[in-house]
């Protein structure tokens, strides 16, 4: 498919306003998607906050196998990163999140406790677009104050967010100014960290039918009750429109129909569990 570049106006003002912000913070949670959170390590962010403490935060951690959720959070150790898994609709995974925030922090909360007056300790949440950032920070104070929704883009300005101890940022997804990866890219095409209007999407699904086709075949098979004749991607997208009745009239297949379906089905977890990377 066409190479996947996405850098919209608002996303580099975005990057500029984080940087500005960024001397008012103590920390720095950085929320990944757990279904491929390396395609989520956006570089431009990891080297704004070279200096700052950072915690990793493999969000959306119920959409994946445990077994595939230990084996990044292991890679994450690996690399001396401070990770957490989360599933952020989970009280008691919010919970540790939140005790986890002030371990990470734990010398600011100290310098800020000598000080003799209270001072919060303040942390910016950041991110690719669509990983859950409002959604946590909601968990967390326990109140709908950001906006969320299941699409890229929903956050447009930063936010504050007061809690008792602890002031949190809310930033707008940003993506890399460009894709090296275009594997990855495509990861963050299915997550819907992408805009979709800016991708061809019967072209995404046919990409995607092909991995699943590697990684994941027989979940695909369960879904569209393949009959197991059908080999190439391009025979199983067609497999799919005919079960399904996706059809512009008589004979041929309505591609872009199917396509959405598709994506809609992987995005609404009807595929079941899948780690991408
Ligand atoms: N299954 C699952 N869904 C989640 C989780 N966290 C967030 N979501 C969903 O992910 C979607 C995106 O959430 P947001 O909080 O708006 O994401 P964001 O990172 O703030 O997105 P932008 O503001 O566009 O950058 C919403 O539909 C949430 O309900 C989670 O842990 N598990
Ligand atoms: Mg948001």
């Amino acid at each position: 498919m066409d190479n996947i570049q996405w850098y919209p106006g608002h996303m580099a003002k975005a990057m500029r306003l984080m940087k500005e912000a960024l001397s008012q913070v103590d920390g720095v949670i950085m929320v990944l998607d757990a279904r491929c959170p390396f395609a989520c390590m956006n570089e431009k962010l990891n080297e704004m906050f070279a200096n700052k403490s950072v915690l990793f935060v493999l969000n959306k951690a119920d959409l994946i196998e445990r077994k595939d959720l230990n084996a990044y959070i292991e890679k994450f150790v690996k690399l001396g990163k401070n990770v957490i898994a989360l599933n952020a609709k989970n009280k008691g995974d919010v919970a540790s999140l939140y005790s986890r925030i002030f371990e990470v922090l734990k010398d600011k909360v100290e310098r800020n406790a000598n000080r003799g007056y209270f001072k919060p300790v303040r942390v910016m949440v950041a991110g690719i677009p669509n990983t859950g950032k409002s959604t946590i920070i909601n968990a967390l104070s326990g109140a709908k104050k950001a906006q969320v929704g299941d699409k890229a883009g929903v956050t447009r300005s930063n936010q504050w967010i007061k809690l008792d101890k602890i002031e949190l940022l809310d930033t707008p997804g940003t993506t890399p100014p460009s894709f090296e990866n275009q594997e990855m890219a495509r990861h963050l095409a299915y997550i819907g960290s992408i805009n979709d209007e800016i991708m061809d999407l019967t072209e995404l699904c046919l990409c995607f039918l092909e991995e699943m086709n590697e990684k994941y075949p027989e979940k695909l098979k369960e879904r569209y009750k393949l009959s197991g004749s059908s080999e190439t991607p391009l025979e199983i997208y067609e497999e799919i429109c005919k079960n399904r009745g996706f059809l512009v009239k008589k004979g041929e297949y309505d591609y872009e129909r199917c396509a959405k379906a598709v994506i809609d089905d992987l995005r609404s977890q009807k595929i079941g569990k899948i780690a991408f990377e």
